[in-house]
């Protein structure tokens, strides 16, 4: 597929100035523009693991995984090694990922009874007035779906398929939330579109199942212009790899399920080659949180896990991948989040992302077209924990509020964190507390930290600018029924 039949794709579908104009997005005389100029629309394709660690990928310094697709989509793109999620849990990390804004601007910071993510059948979901980056490719005349884990409600307003995807194929929460002895919760549910196709899910099929799923969209839509949202099941716990890669690694169920999801990736890409679609495919391969402490993942370097603000829980391995577009071989060490898809996204798509709101995402092309001198969009980094402020980040250092008592997102209470000031740049373990030898740069962090208490609130704080989430009266099991 050429880029004139893709210009010529959306002539076709009268997709001029007026018809894309959409509530909520700028329209002072803009005129849609394609970022990179020649009218193309790209396809975009987003692999988000679960629970996938920083130093899981051999790309990425793991001696124990073996993963020659992901290393050669490094090889070949774009290593970030300081790319954030915004919460070191699902369903909001997951909520940023859709919108571009921090969960707690969202509301989709906690659950409806004040837990870190969500679980069946709440009454809670990403609200619907929330602009996804789905919504905003479809308007783009892009065909749209997800496949694999969603995670932002399973309540029919708040299903992918109602939110700009044109199709949805998987486990709408996370793996461990099937039948349990202490909840309620129903056999774990396959759903394609909205309705339930098999419960309990058959776990050890679902990676290549998933990846077929992708496989058969990349092919029906190699004509148009597409979006491909591919949220991993794995390597979140219950850890289950396909027959053919069990027993096959060095490192257990875990080694097993990130060299099925390499294999895997490696069949996309390839699937793009054989396409003739590489060229005008970007590809992001990450993940939505660091990797536990209890299942064989590893965030090495960095300090900690997930369900913590120290880097192993929110900063993840990234690779950008799209041959004449982004450069080969190269590594941005620069602060780039999931946010800021949605607005890089729209922007190389020839739109905008929404300006009746605040969107706390940034446009990234500079970094990622590697432009000379580019630096990160943003001035700070925020590290929330639930609804507390615990850390905040600009350029190289990260300052770890004081906090009695500090909030865990399971487990009791930390009683007492001291304040901390690392220099991520030549520590990036997070081990050389530097406060006493820096109070002008912890005064400046200090001074960052309270402009987001201002903003998104901190605890008992309310902050300025926030937006309820989405919510259902008489929420419903999804269920397998005989039709
Ligand atoms: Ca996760």
């Amino acid at each position: 597929m050429k880029n004139l039949n893709r210009r010529d794709f959306l002539k076709a579908a009268g997709l001029t100035a007026a018809s894309l104009a959409m509530p909520g997005c700028h329209s002072d005389g803009w005129q849609p523009q394609a970022l990179l100029g020649d009218g193309s629309a790209p396809n975009f394709i987003i692999i988000f693991c679960d629970d996938l660690g920083y130093g899981d990928l051999g790309c990425f310094g793991s001696k124990l995984h073996r993963t020659p697709n992901l290393d050669r989509m490094a090889d070949e793109g774009m290593k970030f090694t300081s790319f954030y999620v915004t919460s070191s849990v699902c369903t909001p990390s997951r909520a940023s990922l859709m919108t571009g804004c921090y969960p707690k601007r969202l509301d989709m910071h906690q659950d409806s009874h004040g837990k870190c993510v969500l679980f069946p059948v709440d009454k809670k979901g990403l609200n619907p007035n929330e602009i996804t980056i789905a919504e905003i490719l479809k308007r783009r005349g892009y065909a749209t779906c997800c496949i694999g884990k969603w995670h932002l409600g399973d309540q029919p307003p708040f299903l992918p398929t109602r939110r700009g995807f044109d199709y949805y194929f998987g486990v709408p929460y996370s793996n461990d939330m099937g039948v349990r002895k202490e909840t309620s919760n129903p056999p774990l549910p396959l759903v394609r579109n909205e309705k339930v196709i098999e419960a309990p899910a058959v776990q050890h099929t679902l990676t290549k199942r998933y990846t077929e799923e992708a496989i058969k969209f990349i092919n029906k839509n190699r004509d148009r212009p597409f979006f491909l949202y591919l949220p991993h099941t794995m390597v979140h716990d219950p850890l289950n790899p396909g027959k053919e890669f069990r027993g096959k690694s060095a490192n257990g169920l875990y080694g097993d399920a990130v060299e099925e999801i390499d294999f895997y990736t490696g069949q996309i890409l390839n699937t793009l080659k054989d396409l003739d679609l590489d060229k005008n495919t970007f590809v992001i391969f990450t993940s939505d949180n660091g990797a536990s402490d209890r299942y064989g993942g590893s965030n090495a370097p960095l300090r900690g896990h997930k369900g913590t603000t120290f880097e192993g829980g929110m900063r993840e391995p990234c690779i950008m991948w799209w041959p004449g577009q982004i450069p080969a071989g190269k590594t941005c060490h620069q602060i780039a989040v999931t946010m800021d898809l949605l607005p890089t996204f729209a922007l190389l798509a020839g739109t905008q992302p929404p300006a009746d709101r605040i969107i706390d995402g940034r446009n990234i092309w500079p970094l990622i077209s590697a432009k000379p001198k580019a630096k990160s969009p943003h001035r700070a980094f925020y590290y929330y924990q639930i609804d507390q402020l615990q850390a905040v980040r600009s350029g190289k250092w990260k300052l770890h509020l004081p906090l009695t008592p500090k909030k865990r997102h399971w487990g009791k209470p930390i009683p007492h964190a001291p304040l901390a000031l690392y220099d991520l740049e030549n520590d990036i373990a997070e081990k050389n507390n530097l406060a006493q030898h820096h109070p002008n740069v912890v005064k400046h962090l200090l001074a960052l930290a309270e402009e987001a208490r201002r903003d998104l609130g901190d605890l008992d704080r309310k902050g300025a600018n926030l937006r309820q989430a989405g919510w259902v009266e008489n929420p419903k099991p999804l269920l397998l029924t005989s039709k």
